[in-house]
């Protein structure tokens, strides 16, 4: 089933700048997680479980990798009208701007989504780990004859000066938003959220960055060349004008925009019952690989979750996420740490043909603590990472520290016996 009213746009990013360098060579939507996702799969999912199958992912930094994963993955059949396009900031002669934020992102494709026949425009953020029913988001908007929706979700303090916070009236409609707040003008934002919510200290209501707008509405938005931003501009200025409603939400959903909020939501897989649930009736898609089944020998394994292809001799794996085709050798104890994978397999008669001493993937003896490793590294026997907070921020050619948490850059070579 195809629902042909609603058009979805997901925001694929700018720079990534805060996931650097996992988008050193990469667009924040292509940055895989969980073994063997990348970040886009997460929204396409979410669209295509709740039947919107028609689906734009704008990005501004159009690497090769999310159109080959996009076009390797998302296969409609041929009678259908579904779709998933890469839509890359271009020139054209109405515009030579690299997009300069989420509305204008919009605004510079709005050429393409018009080609399509639609109703409602579902705009998503490309940065978020949730599964929600996008459907019913839909249907409230339909039921309550709103113009604009912005789902919202109950945080607490420390959260809350991280997003837009808004308050509605008894009705849902949005009453007042402030985009960012500083911590000092919290306390008026208080909102009544609920009994459940307030258990919890969470007692504001943060916009999700998600949103539904009525086609004609967005147009005419999209016509004021003035506005760049969603939370900055558009909804603070639209709420006293047109009808804006609030979708509370109040599921699993977290950010992933940062090396630390990435690191959390990825080791957060490994709890015996996760916040986000891999495991449910609807799925994650992702393209299909056809790796074999991973190999593990003499290792014991706890709280660790093992994509496909990977072989495994460690001595011991704890609270970690190994991706595709990883290796890791003898006696190795690798724990906090996710762990990619690899994009190919290096056969012993390769190595020896080219004089390559480091496996692809974590040699004998190591240690690694608190650890992200990019695809393709080779981190080479008796090597100790011990991350955490008694490390300062730092940056060099082949690993970068943030929060205390070492990121090990893609194709990275770390050589026998170093110490981080
Ligand atoms: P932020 O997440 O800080 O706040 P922003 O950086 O604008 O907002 O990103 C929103 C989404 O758009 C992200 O997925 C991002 O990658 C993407 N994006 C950013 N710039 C882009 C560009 N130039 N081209 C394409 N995509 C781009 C927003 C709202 C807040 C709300 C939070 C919820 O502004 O009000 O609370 O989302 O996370
Ligand atoms: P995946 O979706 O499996 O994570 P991608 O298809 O994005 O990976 O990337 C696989 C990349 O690995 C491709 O760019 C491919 O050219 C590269 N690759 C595959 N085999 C080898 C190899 N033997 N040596 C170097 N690069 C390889």
């Amino acid at each position: 089933m195809i629902n042909n009213k609603v058009l979805s746009i997901i925001l694929g990013g700018g720079q990534g700048s805060r996931l650097y360098p996992l988008t050193a060579a990469r667009s924040k939507p292509a940055v895989s997680i969980a073994g063997k996702y990348r970040l886009v799969d997460i929204p396409i999912s979410n669209c295509i479980n709740s039947d919107l199958k028609r689906i734009y992912v704008l990005t501004q930094f159009n690497s090769a990798s999310l159109n080959k994963h996009i076009k390797n993955t998302y296969h409609f059949s041929f009678f259908s009208h579904a779709f998933v396009d890469v839509l890359a900031a271009e020139q054209t002669i109405h515009s030579d701007k690299w997009f300069q934020g989420t509305a204008d992102a919009v605004r510079q494709s709005m050429h393409h989504f018009l080609r399509n026949d639609f109703k409602y425009a579902l705009i998503l953020s490309g940065d978020q780990l949730y599964n929600m029913d996008l459907q019913d988001m839909i249907d409230k908007h339909e039921a309550s004859n709103a113009e604009i929706t912005v789902a919202t979700y109950p945080v607490n303090a420390k959260d809350a000066t991280s997003f837009g916070l808004l308050k509605t009236d008894n009705d849902n409609t949005i009453t007042s938003f402030i985009e960012k707040p500083a911590s000092d003008l919290l306390p008026g934002w208080k909102v009544d959220v609920g009994e459940e919510m307030e258990k919890e200290g969470r007692h504001y209501l943060a916009s999700m960055g998600i949103y539904i707008f009525n086609k004609d509405l967005l147009i005419k938005l999209m016509d004021d060349p003035d506005t760049n931003d969603f939370g900055k501009e558009i909804i603070p200025q639209s709420i006293h004008k047109y009808k804006t409603k609030s979708y509370q939400y109040e599921g699993y959903w977290t950010d992933i925009g940062t090396i630390e909020s990435f690191f959390e939501a990825n080791i957060g897989l490994t709890d015996d019952i996760p916040k986000f649930n891999l495991y449910a009736e609807d799925r994650v898609y992702t393209r299909a690989r056809i790796l074999p089944t991973s190999k593990v020998s003499g290792t014991i394994l706890n709280k660790t979750v093992i994509a496909e292809g990977c072989i495994i001799q460690a001595a011991k794996i704890e609270r970690s996420v190994i991706g595709i085709r990883s290796r890791i050798g003898k006696d190795s104890v690798v724990s906090n740490t996710y762990m990619m994978g690899n994009d190919f397999y290096e056969s012993l008669q390769t190595m020896e043909d080219n004089k390559i001493d480091i496996i692809l993937g974590i040699g004998d003896r190591c240690y690694i603590n608190n650890c992200i490793i990019d695809k393709n590294c080779r981190i080479g026997d008796d090597v100790k990472i011990e991350g955490g907070k008694h490390l300062k921020d730092q940056e060099t050619d082949t690993y970068l520290i943030k929060d205390g948490i070492v990121v090990i850059k893609k194709g990275a070579t770390i050589p026998k016996g170093t110490i981080i």
